[in-house]
């Protein structure tokens, strides 16, 4: 059952070539974070400013931290740049993504906002795979991007 459904799921995410690694048993290739240069490490309550200069976000909670595989449950702050002014009622895309697989999560992010302004709780974050996530979460204004920030972590096996 299981299988099967990893199975699927690289079947339908991963592109042929990129995911040859993974054959759906269950046996991913090793990942070694402490090599991998491209992550950052997840600090609570470090700011950091979006792609536009708009909004700094930082994170207030995360489980579990580091982040592992799986479904992760993370609280972030959205604040202005300018005022820094927390930023409330916002429209949130929240993507997790594969770069070295071209591949996203099959779970969509749920977004809830936080009784606090300016905090949001995503959960899940589903990283199902070992390797390093870029989860980019973009603030909307209708179809205009106001600011996004990435951040790059590394998922152990
Ligand atoms: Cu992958």
């Amino acid at each position: 059952m299981r299988s099967t459904f990893l199975a699927a799921l690289s079947l339908g995410l991963c592109v042929v070539s990129a995911c040859s690694g993974d054959d759906g048993t269950g046996n991913d290739p090793e990942v070694n974070c402490d090599l991998e240069t491209r992550a950052e490490p997840l600090v609570i309550g470090q700011p950091k400013m979006g792609a536009k200069g708009v909004l700094e976000l930082q994170f207030v909670d995360a489980m579990p931290s580091p982040p592992a595989r799986g479904d992760n449950t993370w609280t972030i702050q959205i604040n202005t740049k300018a005022s820094a002014a927390p930023l409330e009622n916002a429209d949130l895309l929240v993507t997790p993504f594969m770069p070295d697989h071209g591949h996203t999560s099959p779970l969509e992010v749920g977004i809830t906002t936080m009784p606090t302004a300016g905090q949001y709780e995503l959960d899940p974050v589903n990283l199902w795979m070992p390797g390093l996530w870029e989860t980019t979460i973009e603030i909307l204004n209708g179809a205009e991007t106001v600011d996004s920030v990435v951040f790059k972590f590394c998922v152990p096996n």
